[in-house]
C-alpha cells in the first residue's frame, strides 16, 4: 500500500508534473529561521540561538541518466532553466537558481559524484525577508542531492558545504548560523550553537506555554548579504581580532573592552563591542530560558537591538520603528533578526496582545509612509527532512 502524500508536498508535485512530466524521486523540505539572539557572532566563532520556523522551502527532484541540470520554481515566470549538459557555472545561474547551482557545485568540488537532475522548488519563506530563504533552499537541495548521490554527509559537513556554496559560489560571506538552524532544529526548541566547534544543544522554547507569541514583522525592505554592508562588518571584525591579537572575537571578554578601546579606532571598537556583548547576551538568554522561561528574555532582546542599531549599525528606520512600536504596544522584548540592513524584526508579545501589536505596527508604518509590513506569528518547527 502506498503511503499518503503529505499535504505540504501537493503543490511541488503538481508543479513537477507540469514542468517535466511524471513524478520525482522524492520531495525534501528545509525551513527558514528566526534568530532569537546572537547576531553577527557566527563568523566570529561565537554563539547563536536561532529556531526553525514553520515556513519552508520544498524541492521535488528526479535524478537524470546524464549530467544535465534543469531547474524550475513556482515563483514566477522564468519557466525551466537549463544549466546545460555538463557545467555549473556562476554565469549560467540566475536569480534563485544560484542556490541549487551553488550546492551542486560545492558537492562536486567535494568529490561527490552528483548525477544530473530535474528539480522544482516551491517555498513559503518570503524571499529577501531576513528569514533565511536562501539557506532554506540550499539545505533542501543539499539533503536531496546528497541522498540521490548516495553520499553519507554528517550535519557538520552539510553545514560547511552550504556555507561554501554561499561564500564561494553565491558570493555572500556568511557564517554558519542559518543552515545550522535549518538542519538541526527540533519543534519546540531553539538551537544553541557554539560556532567554533559546531557543538549544538536544543533549548526548550515554548512561548505559548508562557502565554507568549513570537511575531515576525517583515518590513519588506529587501536586503542581500552579497551587498557590501555585511562584508564590511565582517571585515571590521577581522581587523579587530587581528589588532587585539586573538584568533576570533569570541576570545575577547567584556572585561577586555576597556583596554581594546585604546587599541582600536572608534568604529572598529564599536563593531567589536557589539560582538563581545552579543555573545554574552546569548549565554545570558540561554540561562534565563533554562531557569525562568521565555518571559525573562525580553530585556536581552531589547539590549541586542540597541547594540545592532548603535554599535554595529545594521538596523534601518523601518526595523527601528517595528521594534519601538511593538514595545510600546506591549511586547516584552523586540529586536531585528538576521543580517540586517532590512528584512525582519521579531517581537515577543503576550498572546492576548498579538493582534493589537500587529495593528499598531501596521498603523505606524502607514503613518511613516513605509510599505505595508507583513506581520505573522511563528513557532519553533522541525528541521530539514525528506517529506516523500
Ligand atoms: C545572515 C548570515 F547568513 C548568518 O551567517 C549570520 O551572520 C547572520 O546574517 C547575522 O547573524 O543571516
Amino acid at each position: 500500500m502506498s503511503s499518503p502524500i503529505p499535504d505540504q508536498a501537493g503543490l511541488v508535485l503538481e508543479a513537477f508534473a507540469a514542468a517535466y512530466g511524471g513524478a520525482p524521486d522524492g520531495v525534501w523540505q528545509a525551513p527558514g529561521r528566526v534568530n532569537l539572539i546572537g547576531e553577527h557572532t557566527d563568523y566570529n566563532e561565537g554563539f547563536v540561538l536561532p529556531f526553525a520556523i514553520d515556513r519552508s522551502a520544498r524541492v521535488a527532484v528526479r535524478a537524470r541518466p546524464d549530467r544535465r541540470v534543469r531547474l524550475a520554481s513556482t515563483y514566477g515566470r522564468e519557466g525551466v532553466v537549463d544549466l546545460g549538459p555538463d557545467g555549473i557555472t556562476r554565469e549560467a545561474a540566475r536569480g534563485w537558481t544560484v542556490y541549487p547551482a551553488g550546492v551542486m557545485w560545492a558537492l562536486r568540488q567535494r568529490g561527490v559524484e552528483v548525477p544530473g537532475f530535474d528539480l522544482v522548488l516551491e517555498s513559503n519563506v518570503p524571499l529577501g525577508s531576513g528569514l533565511s530563504s536562501s539557506h532554506a533552499i540550499e539545505c533542501a537541495v543539499a539533503i536531496s542531492l546528497a541522498e540521490l548521490s548516495g553520499a553519507q554527509l554528517s550535519t557538520e559537513e552539510l553545514v560547511l558545504l552550504t556555507q561554501r556554496a554561499e561564500n564561494d559560489f553565491v558570493g555572500a560571506p556568511t557564517g554558519i548560523m542559518d543552515q545550522s538552524a535549518s538542519l538541526r532544529a527540533t519543534a519546540g526548541h531553539a538551537v544553541f550553537l557554539d560556532c567554533r566547534d559546531q557543538h549544538a544543544e536544543l533549548i526548550p522554547f515554548d512561548a505559548p506555554a508562557a502565554g507568549l507569541t513570537v511575531l515576525v514583522v517583515d518590513t519588506k525592505v529587501a536586503h542581500s548579504h552579497a551587498d557590501g554592508g555585511y562584508a564590511s562588518r565582517r571585515a571590521a571584525c577581522e581587523l579587530g581580532a587581528e589588532v587585539l591579537g586573538v584568533d576570533a572575537l569570541r576570545d575577547v571578554a567584556s572585561a577586555d573592552l576597556a583596554e581594546a578601546r585604546g587599541l582600536l579606532d572608534e568604529v572598529t571598537f564599536r563593531r567589536v563591542r557589539h560582538v563581545v556583548t552579543e555573545d554574552e547576551r546569548v549565554l545570558r538568554t540561554v540561562d534565563a530560558l533554562r531557569s525562568e522561561g521565555p518571559a525573562a528574555i525580553g530585556p536581552l532582546l531589547d539590549e541586542s537591538h540597541a547594540s545592532m542599531r548603535d554599535d554595529f549599525e545594521i538596523s534601518c528606520p523601518e526595523l527601528d520603528l517595528a521594534v519601538e512600536t511593538a514595545r510600546a504596544s506591549g511586547a516584552v522584548g523586540a529586536r531585528m533578526t538576521g543580517g540586517g540592513f532590512g528584512g525582519s524584526a521579531i517581537a515577543l508579545v503576550p498572546t492576548t496582545a498579538a493582534a493589537s501589536v500587529r495593528d499598531e505596527v501596521a498603523a505606524a508604518f502607514a503613518r511613516a509612509g513605509y510599505r505595508e509590513p507583513e506581520v505573522f506569528s511563528v513557532s519553533p518547527a522541525d528541521g530539514a527532512r525528506r517529506l516523500l
